[in-house]
């Protein structure tokens, strides 16, 4: 349709456009909706993978596929179905579920790129990030910022599997990308497995920061946020609120976010990486916020509800919510995990967002 202020087609006017095309010129007034809407309209579109079926075709990898210098990785990304085939689980934000067979190693690199590990089952693999080996567990968050030399390793007699989480599509975008191959095989002192990384050691009590040490690298020097301290801090909210007194973001909705202990900011440049307790039978309030996330449920089960569409989710289930989609989580755990609640592990863009005062979020009602 005819905007009121634009003119009739003549043949003067099919005359102009037809001379914009040849000087690869193009006007704002047909394009304005699409390049300065009203609000946010994301490209992206709300989806949900089930653990079951990623698992299941990693293991197939697993067993067909080898892991080694070149494809450097066996991580088999999400792709949003809105974003032509593309690896990007959001315009943003790249989402894998990386696979590792009993005895192998994947090759040392580094990248501009961050990144995190999130592992939802399983344990025995380690990384190795700067010549710090870091064991894996359940429930463990392992930010990884931009060009630290890292490299895997499964040590045990079992596969593992676990979530990565990078900021990929985003530095496509901005077309700064740099990557470079380290060693081969790691050395025997990194192939062992401390019960704590030296990052841990160092950075991983609470409140306290090691007087004789700078963290001058971009992100958490803490290689290591380990489920125990998670489920506690979860736990505590929940029990506060309990006995009266506030600490959750709304009534039986706990919450915590991941941060460098060095500064109190988020763990990564690029990435917010949190994690969100869900007491059985609450529904949380629906809300809208610019930027994309990614979550995985890693306990419980529940009814996600995602723009105009709704799953029944259940553990390591992952998900997308594009930006200004509305967001709401209700929680049907019951006796199933091990709070009875449900547990929602997320990462965003929202560093990105509100470094560039492109953040906002409201409450839908
Ligand atoms: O484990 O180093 O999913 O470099 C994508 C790129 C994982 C990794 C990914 C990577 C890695
Ligand atoms: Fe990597």
């Amino acid at each position: 349709m005819k905007a009121p202020d634009q003119p009739d087609v003549t043949p003067a006017l099919e005359e102009l456009y037809r001379g914009f095309e040849q000087e690869l010129l193009v006007p704002l007034w047909t394009e304005i909706g699409d390049l300065m809407p009203t609000h946010p309209r994301s490209r992206a579109v709300p989806h949900l993978w089930k653990w079951e079926n990623l698992i299941k075709l990693a293991d197939q990898a697993g067993h067909i596929v080898p892991v080694g210098r070149g494809g450097e990785r066996r991580a088999i990304a999400l792709a949003n179905p809105a974003l032509g085939g593309r690896p990007f689980a959001t315009p943003t934000l790249w989402a894998a579920i990386q696979y590792l067979m009993p005895g192998e190693n994947a090759p040392e690199h580094r990248h501009s790129q961050h990144a995190f590990r999130f592992v939802v089952e399983g344990e025995g693999v380690w990384t190795v990030v700067g010549g710090d080996p870091v064991p894996m567990q359940r429930g463990d968050f392992l930010p990884q910022a931009g060009w630290n030399w890292h490299a895997h390793h499964n040590s045990t007699s079992k596969p593992m599997a676990w979530i990565d989480g990078l900021d990929i599509p985003f530095q496509y975008a901005t077309e700064a990308q740099f990557f470079e191959y380290g060693r081969d095989e790691i050395s025997d002192a990194e192939r062992i497995t401390p019960e704590r990384s030296r990052s841990e050691r160092l950075w991983g009590h609470t409140g306290l920061r090691p007087v004789s040490v700078k963290s001058t690298a971009p992100g958490s020097p803490l290689l290591n946020y380990k489920w125990a301290f998670t489920d506690a801090a979860l736990a505590d909210q929940l029990a506060l609120e309990a006995e009266g007194y506030a600490g959750t973001v709304e009534q039986g909705h706990a919450a915590v976010r991941y941060t460098d202990p060095a500064t109190g900011r988020d763990v990564l440049p690029t990435i917010r990486t949190e994690v969100h307790r869900i007491a059985s039978g609450v529904e949380t309030t629906p809300v809208k916020e610019t930027g994309s996330s990614v979550y995985q449920v890693f306990d419980g089960s529940g009814v996600i509800t995602v723009g105009d569409k709704s799953w029944t989710v259940s553990r390591g289930d992952l998900f997308v919510v594009p930006s200004w989609v509305p967001f709401s989580a209700k929680s049907e755990a019951g006796s199933g995990s091990d709070s009875g609640a449900l547990d929602l592990f997320r990462f965003s863009d929202s560093p990105v967002l509100e470094a560039l005062h492109l953040h906002r979020i409201e409450t839908v009602k």
